[in-house]
């Protein structure tokens, strides 16, 4: 009896313990889940990231944002720096898809040459979304959709303050100057083509020529140098498609003896801080805002795509103009 009651008191004893394994067990498991969760109780995620390089202020805004939301929201980062070669991004795009990521975003630096690597992203199911910049392809369903900003209109609203700052003069002819972004680069293709329609119908304004800066600041230098060279002060306008290059420009403008922003009207893009800074000193006219700061809508896309939802094909953040219409002193701390 005594044998018995012991042997079912060492049963029950067993499985008294092996409940409480099990519980034990269970607390370690969602425990583990919650420390993989996003902060906002998403489920984890790996996203591979492929950003073009370092080429300007707004670029390494841009990084410092997506890294930063990373963190917000719990997702894993695996950051590739392309150092402005497009063979670096599809070799970084390969990695991604060898490593099974969940999700794949990238800055495309220019717009034609990644229907293979897409195509290979797309055989292993894994969703692409674009970031800042788009692509141009044939094919169907290689991207889930673009988070940037909407060039065009940026381009528009250059070219309409340019026509504002016309009439509020009351000049007859502008000789305009454009130093262009990356060639067949979004950003380049459209600022430029917005710009022109929106001048299309001001017989006051004519394009010199367009030079191609590359977004770069030293490209910005030479570009500036020799168009100073080739018209010298017949140049009643610079639109430069991005604050590097303008900021590249200005010197070169003052060495040849005449004053940005009173003898040349200057028109910039991005609206990082430098050149806010230089906006307040009347050296430059306008800045059209471009946000780096896509890395929040990137973060909850990837999210949403990892749970098997559909997203929006096209998200644009909003943008303002900053120029000297407006009190200067009333524009905050830009944090790019
Ligand atoms: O204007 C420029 C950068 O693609 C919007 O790239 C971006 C552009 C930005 O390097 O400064």
């Amino acid at each position: 009896m005594k044998m018995m009651y012991n042997a079912s008191g060492v049963r029950s004893m067993k499985k008294t313990l092996s409940i409480l394994l099990c519980f034990v067990m269970t607390v370690f498991v969602l425990a583990g889940c919650q420390a993989d969760s996003g902060k906002k109780g998403e489920p984890s995620l790996l996203l591979g990231f492929s950003q073009i390089g370092s080429e300007s202020a707004w670029r390494l805004g841009n990084t410092r944002d997506i890294e930063e939301q990373a963190e917000n929201y719990g997702v894993s980062l695996m950051f590739e720096n392309a150092n402005q070669k497009q063979e670096n991004q599809i070799a970084a795009i390969r990695r991604f898809i060898a490593y099974q990521v969940d999700v794949i975003a990238f800055s495309p630096i220019v717009e034609d040459g990644w229907d293979n690597v897409l195509m290979e992203a797309k055989e292993a199911g894994i969703p692409v979304i674009l970031v800042d910049r788009d692509i141009s392809t044939e094919e169907e369903d290689l991207t889930t959709c673009l988070i940037g900003a909407d060039f065009y209109k940026e381009g528009v609203m250059a070219g309409e303050y340019l026509i504002r700052k016309a009439d509020s003069l009351g000049l007859e002819h502008l000789n305009i100057v454009e130093i262009t972004g990356t060639d067949n680069s979004t950003p380049m293709r459209q600022r430029q083509a917005g710009f022109a329609d929106a001048i299309a119908g001001d017989e006051r304004m004519e394009i010199l020529e367009s030079i191609d800066g590359d977004f770069i600041k030293s490209r910005g230098e030479e570009c500036m140098r020799s168009l100073l060279e080739e018209y010298g002060d017949e140049i009643d306008v610079v639109y430069s498609h991005n604050d590097e290059m303008t900021l590249g420009a200005l010197p070169e403008i003052e060495k040849a003896g005449l004053v940005p922003g009173k003898d040349i009207i200057i028109i910039s893009i991005d609206g990082g801080q430098e050149a806010i800074d230089v906006l307040k000193q009347g050296k430059i006219n306008c800045v059209v805002e471009c946000t780096p700061k896509l890395g929040k809508e990137v973060m909850e896309t990837a999210i949403r795509l990892k749970a098997g939802e559909k997203v929006e094909g096209v998200i644009h953040p909003e943008e303002k103009v900053f120029s000297d219409e407006m009190n200067l002193s009333e524009i905050g701390p830009r944090g790019y």
